[in-house]
């Protein structure tokens, strides 16, 4: 274990113990959901995962320190700091951690801190990836790199559209990352249970993923594997009323001329604006959803 690195004494007992443990990301408190409501949802998330037989884990930088395991008063820190809090990707970590300082991980600095602490299994809502208009502004989200090259199962609810989802699944394949339907052979676009686009394989239990994933492990292949688990039918959105939110918040995020790491920051905000609430109530429940999944894929895996 590197000296940056500090997991949390319940974490680290159900590691040694072989128990089932699921890391969880901390940008979704701080950037990707409003205060209070990210507090609530973070605390409901850890506890949908012990009752799905799993330790939590939430994982952010705290004064320099690679956490894995927050305590509540550490959740209610991150959340009501907000964009407050630096938004940490891989580039980042150095400069966070030598100075001191907060950052709140992303998928990818989760999946790395993860990795440093030997959990193998994470839970978040949606991944980033190629955004729109990618053929000139290069804006490809770091969280594809790292599924490439990190060994960690990620279970998401797919994607948005506020990215390509044609070209995301491109570069996933060129960097050989597996992308798993869950119950589904189509990839599920966060809001929507449908995007029109494919996944290459549909698994269809806990077993299954984790079957999956420990041959891609016992094999020595690099990096991770992207399971998408599609939104809870009753809790899904009108695919128009969603889609119009993100054609106007991605024309706004151009006209403003966001860009770098503000992007998708900026979206999720404009998006939550646009429809009233409605989609963050619908995030709230794929994330418990794919929450309570990731517990029962990390138990089938310690089994
Ligand atoms: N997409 C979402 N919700 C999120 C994010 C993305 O639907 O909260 C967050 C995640 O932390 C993800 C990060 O890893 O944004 C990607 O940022 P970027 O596109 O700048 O790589
Ligand atoms: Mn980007």
């Amino acid at each position: 274990m590197n000296k940056y690195l500090e997991v949390s004494s319940e974490v680290k007992a159900a590691l040694e113990a072989g128990k089932p443990v699921v890391a969880l990301e901390s940008t979704i408190i701080s950037h990707g959901m409003p205060y209070p409501q990210n507090v609530e949802t973070a605390l409901l998330v850890e506890r949908t995962i012990r009752d799905n037989g799993a330790v939590p884990a939430t994982v952010a930088i705290i004064g320099g320190r690679l956490k894995a395991g927050l305590s509540e008063a550490e959740i209610e820190y991150l959340g009501k700091k907000g964009r407050g809090v630096a938004k940490a990707s891989r580039r980042d970590l150095p400069v966070l951690v030598a100075k001191g300082m907060d950052g709140a991980t992303t998928v990818t600095t989760t999946m790395i801190i993860a990795a440093m602490a030997g959990i193998r299994v994470f839970a978040t809502g949606g991944i980033g990836g190629v955004h729109r208009g990618a053929e000139t502004t290069m804006d490809i989200s770091a969280d594809l790199e790292e599924l490439a090259q990190t060994p960690v199962m990620v279970i998401c609810a797919g994607a948005k559209s506020i990215l390509d989802l044609g070209l995301t699944l491109e570069y996933l394949e060129t960097k050989g990352v597996p992308v798993i339907g869950y119950g589904t052979e189509e990839l599920p676009a966060f809001y929507t249970r449908r995007s029109g686009f494919k996944v290459d394989y549909r698994l269809d239990s806990p077993e299954e993923l984790a079957a999956a994933f420990r041959a891609k492990l016992e094999m020595g292949l690099r990096g991770g594997m992207l399971v998408t688990n599609p939104i809870p039918e009753e809790y899904s959105m009108d695919p128009e009323v969603i889609g119009a939110a993100i054609d106007k918040a991605v024309r706004e995020a151009k006209e403003q001329g966001i860009h770098g790491k503000e992007t998708t920051p900026f979206l999720l905000a404009r998006i939550k604006d646009i429809t009233g609430g409605d989609s963050l109530a619908s995030n709230i429940q794929l994330v418990l959803n794919n929450a309570r999944l990731a517990a029962r894929t990390a138990a089938a895996l310690s089994r």
